[in-house]
Parts: C-alpha cells; sequence; structure tokens
C-alpha cells in the first residue's frame, strides 16, 4: 500500500439495500458505497477464470492497451493498444508477464465486442435510467492501476475475480487534485503520481481527502458520477463496469460538468479555428473542394 492508501478512511461497506434506500442515501446523496455481495449471485462471479475466458471468447482479438509502467494509459497524451486475442493475452501478458511491457484488457463493450458473456451478468435493480446501461470489461494483472480520473456517468463496479483496490476523492476536491488542462484530451484526469506525490508542484493535494476500498470477488461499489477513482488490480483481476447517465437536470449540480462545457466549447472554438485556416489555405492553392463548374 502507498501511504497515501494507508492515510485514507475506508468506504462504507453495506449489504445490499432496498432500492428506496438505495436512492436516497447513495444514489440522490452522489455518495459512494460497497455492496458487499452485491454481484455475488452472478454466473460470472462463480465462473469468470482464465480457463473460463480462454474458452468463451479465447479467439476475440481486441485492442489491449499497452505501458512500460503498469499505470494506464501510460502517456495521457497518446493511448498506445496493441491488437491480440483474448487467449494470446491471457497466455502472454496475464500468465507470463514479460519484463518491460505490461497490457491490460481495458474497457471493452460486453455486448458489442463479447456478447457471448452477457448470459453471466445481470443488471442490478439500482439502475435509474431509461437508456441502456454500457458494460465494459476490464481485465488486468495484480498491479494494473488506472490513472485518477472521473467519468460523467455513474458506475456499479461489479468485482468477479480477484480484488481490485478503489481510491477516491469526492468531487469538491477537484481543486486539490491538478486536472490535465481543458482542451486536453484527458482533462479529466489528474497529473498527479498519488504514489510519490510532487507537493512542491501540487501543494493544493495535501489537502485532499481519499477514502479507499479493496473489492473481493462478488462486492460491488457505487461509484457516482463525477467522484475521482483509482482502481489498481491487487491481484490478476476481471471486473465489469456498468455506465449510466445521471439524470440532466442533477448535472448542473456537478462544477465538473462546467468544466466539461467550458471545454467542449473551447474545443469547437479550435475546430472552428482550424477548420477556416485549412479552408482558407487550400482555396489560396487553388485547389479548393468541388467549386469547378
Ligand atoms: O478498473 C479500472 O481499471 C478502471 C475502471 C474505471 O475507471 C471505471 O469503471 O470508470
Amino acid at each position: 500500500m502507498t501511504s497515501i492508501e494507508l492515510l485514507a478512511e475506508p468506504i462504507e461497506r453495506i449489504e445490499p439495500p432496498s432500492l428506496e434506500v438505495f436512492r436516497r442515501r447513495y444514489l440522490q446523496a452522489n455518495r459512494p458505497v460497497v455492496l458487499a455481495g452485491g454481484v455475488r449471485h452472478w454466473k460470472a462471479a462463480s465462473t469468470w477464470s482464465m480457463d473460463y475466458l480462454k474458452t468463451a471468447i479465447g479467439d476475440t482479438v481486441v485492442p489491449v492497451e499497452v505501458s512500460s509502467t503498469g499505470r494506464f494509459p501510460a502517456d495521457v497524451t497518446q493511448l498506445g493498444f496493441r491488437d491480440m486475442s483474448v487467449g494470446e493475452y491471457i497466455d502472454s501478458a496475464i500468465l507470463k508477464r514479460p519484463a518491460g511491457e505490461r497490457f491490460y484488457l481495458s474497457q471493452t463493450s460486453i455486448p458489442d465486442v463479447f456478447p457471448r458473456l452477457m448470459d453471466d451478468i445481470e443488471l442490478p435493480p439500482y439502475l435509474q435510467t431509461r437508456r441502456s446501461p454500457r458494460l465494459n470489461l476490464w481485465f488486468g494483472s495484480a498491479g494494473t492501476q488506472t490513472q485518477l480520473h472521473y467519468d460523467d456517468s455513474h458506475n456499479l463496479f461489479a468485482q468477479l475475480h480477484g480484488r481490485k483496490q478503489f481510491l477516491l476523492f469526492a468531487p469538491n476536491d477537484s481543486g486539490r487534485l491538478y486536472r490535465y488542462p481543458l482542451k486536453h484530451w484527458y482533462a479529466h484526469f489528474s497529473q498527479i503520481d498519488t504514489a510519490r506525490p510532487d507537493f512542491a508542484r501540487f501543494p493544493r493535494f495535501e489537502d485532499a481527502t481519499p477514502i479507499q476500498c479493496t473489492l473481493e470477488p462478488g462486492d460491488a461499489l457505487f461509484l457516482p458520477a463525477f467522484w475521482w477513482h483509482q482502481p489498481r488490480c491487487v491481484d490478476t483481476s476481471i471486473s465489469v463496469s456498468i455506465w449510466w447517465s445521471p439524470q440532466w437536470t442533477s448535472y448542473w449540480h456537478y462544477r465538473q460538468f462546467h468544466w466539461q462545457l467550458g471545454n467542449f466549447a473551447l474545443g469547437a472554438l479550435h475546430h472552428l479555428r482550424t477548420a477556416g485556416k485549412a479552408g482558407a489555405a487550400s482555396s489560396s492553392d487553388g485547389d479548393g473542394g468541388d467549386g469547378g463548374g
């Protein structure tokens, strides 16, 4: 454990509550909670293993993330991917762990890429959405870590094989977490290496308040939208994230949403400017589009 993980208070852990209690105490209050054994009854919780996945989806070829450190994304300006079959991933990246390169089968849509696995999953009753939730598979070896970031969806994160540790910070810690600048592709990621924080560069981080939990197989974590999170595989770990959008109206309560709108507006402006410049360049070349006739 890193020193920040040792300092972090534990996240509340409860038996799966009634829908009414979940809604009032956690969903509407934007409060994270561990649902102990919340997905223990899924077929996935008792069957998913290296052998099972090899048999069920071993031939499916997917883009797998690559990093030299085991932290992902490796370089927030550019994602590195390599195509491999799940069978090859298990043999060469999970079981052997080659030196110098680490791989992560991350954020891969289960209905689109692994429809065969849908039979092993049950949607929990807690999801309050008319649109279909988005289900992604996360499958990595011990030590694999996704860097500190937030998402704009609620998440019910189901742990199915091995353990996963989560470090969380509340949305109101955003000013202490030094996100990448707006307009940056990874503006929802923090620049801080939480294992070795550089307090000279990021002094406000000292006042941030981490909380943490370790999910056992069969547990689920409710992670409300815009909470910062940094998951790390404690063992070889297989998980499913279930993302669904908060109600439109509740977005206005999130400061990060305002940042995102700003980010989107800046992106659109940048696009218009570069498109304008490209248009001017091509018309001065006399090479312009469909103007002939
Ligand atoms: O498990 C991981 O590595 C990342 C999961 C995550 O960030 C998410 O589900 O939003």
